[in-house]
């Protein structure tokens, strides 16, 4: 039953322990998110047939291969469109994507728009972590503002995108952002993206201590997880705030949540459609 606590030997069951030791290095984040993933499929009872993971390229992709599930490890940026693919072709799977801040807002970022304007039914579940982890510490759309990357020595001079205002502005139907630090918080927003039919998408704010934390003086998984738990600002509250003091904090909370027509249910409606104009137009 939905909201049942669950037992570790569900959670195992749907995780490649043989796979493991994993490839994250200490006090990354990844391995929470993937946590919550996890309990989000067990908490929602999915049965892992019925599930189909499609990943992009970096840490945050290497996740897809730790989960038993059927998947695909994609080409860098371009899981949403494998995703696309399969969904159009499998429309009654669940297909979620596991995707990073730079898989999916850099070289992926014209299939999210897209795919959030189609409103196709994804779960898309990205590991923000603020930079190119895989790569060494390049510096990703998602890098804030002053911080320190191998690509930005001196302090990065661009302005970073909220993914959740970017998704909800494309047209995402669920929307939201947690993170590492609350992976009870952040199993309940992708357990709900899991239940919604349109496109979901789920910002999980992630810690990459070797490459962010290191540069910028937080150079432990604990100091990131702090920074963390003291910058998250709950939606509600964050609306009272000047911009002065909602600087260098990030938002957290449902930032959309409505039903709107799923892409391929009405694609279905055009392929019958199409099949009645063809037998009336007779061979
Ligand atoms: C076409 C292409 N360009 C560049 C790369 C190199 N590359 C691999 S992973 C990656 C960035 C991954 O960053 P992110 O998605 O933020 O994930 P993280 O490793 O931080 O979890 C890049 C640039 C690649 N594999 N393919």
């Amino acid at each position: 039953m939905p909201g049942t606590p669950s037992g570790s030997e569900d959670i195992l069951s749907l995780v490649r322990v043989d796979r493991f030791p994993h490839l994250w290095c200490a006090g990354c984040g990844h391995g929470i998110v993937l946590g919550a993933l996890v309990r989000a499929i067990v908490d929602r009872r999915l049965d892992p047939a019925s599930l189909v993971v499609v990943a992009g390229i970096g840490c945050a992709a290497r996740a897809a291969g730790y989960l038993k599930l059927d998947g695909v490890h994609a080409t860098h940026g371009r899981a949403i469109a494998f995703a696309t693919g399969i969904k159009l072709a499998r429309p009654e799977l669940k297909v979620i994507v596991i995707t990073g801040d730079g898989d999916l807002a850099a070289i992926g970022g014209n299939h999210f728009i897209h795919a959030a304007r189609r409103n196709i039914g994804l779960t898309v579940v990205c590991f923000n972590n603020s930079i190119y982890g895989m790569t060494s510490g390049q510096y990703s759309p998602m890098t804030p503002r002053a911080a320190r990357a191998t690509t930005a020595p001196y302090g990065h001079i661009e302005k970073p995108f909220d993914l959740c205002e970017l998704a909800a502005a494309c047209g995402a139907t669920y929307v939201a952002r947690g993170g590492a630090y609350n992976p009870a918080r952040l199993t309940g927003y992708i357990a709900s993206g899991l239940d919604h039919r349109g496109f979901a998408f789920i910002e999980a704010v992630s810690q990459c201590p070797t490459y962010f934390g290191r540069r910028n003086r937080l150079a432990r998984g604990i100091d990131l997880l702090k920074w963390q738990k003291e910058a998250a600002l709950p939606l509600e509250r964050a609306a009272s705030l000047s911009p002065e003091e909602r600087e260098g904090r990030f938002t957290v909370g449902v930032f959309r949540d409505v039903d709107e027509p799923e892409y391929t249910e009405a694609y279905d409606g055009v392929i019958a459609l199409a099949g009645k104009k063809g037998a009336e137009a007779g061979p």
